[in-house]
């Protein structure tokens, strides 16, 4: 009786240690690649901005993550601060197209937009593309 409730006990322990690992392991490997976050105000207006700024963005050096808030016309990147920066992001931005901040767009990428994507249209989302 004692042995089998000692048996037990080891196996528990033995569990949570487990389960205790598997928690904190990635939050440890998280802490060697620090992500920072930057938004910037771009000209988008409409779902095919969207995938188009996000993808461009994606392909950028220490681009983790993009996301881009048609309404607000807010891209929020999460990047690597040793990789890039808020200025090669806003570049990276008026090469695809868009006004970046206070930064207009480059002329060529912008004049290749659909017209529908132009800014002087106003925000359209949902449905038409
Ligand atoms: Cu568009």
């Amino acid at each position: 009786m004692y042995t089998l409730k000692s048996l037990f006990l080891s196996a528990l322990v033995l569990l949570t240690a487990q389960l205790t690992y598997a928690q904190t392991a990635p939050v440890a490997k998280a802490k060697g690649t620090a992500t920072e976050q930057f938004q910037v105000k771009t000209s988008a207006v409409c779902d095919m901005c969207k995938t188009r700024l996000e993808k461009a963005m994606a392909y950028e050096k220490g681009v983790q993550q993009a996301v881009l808030d048609v309404p607000s016309q807010v891209l929020t990147v999460a990047y690597r601060p040793d990789k890039t920066s808020p200025a090669e992001l806003r570049t990276a931005v008026q090469r695809t197209g868009y006004d970046a901040d206070n930064q207009v767009a480059e002329k060529r990428a912008y004049d290749r937009l659909p017209d529908c994507c132009k800014k002087t249209n106003a925000i359209h989302t949902g449905g038409g593309q």
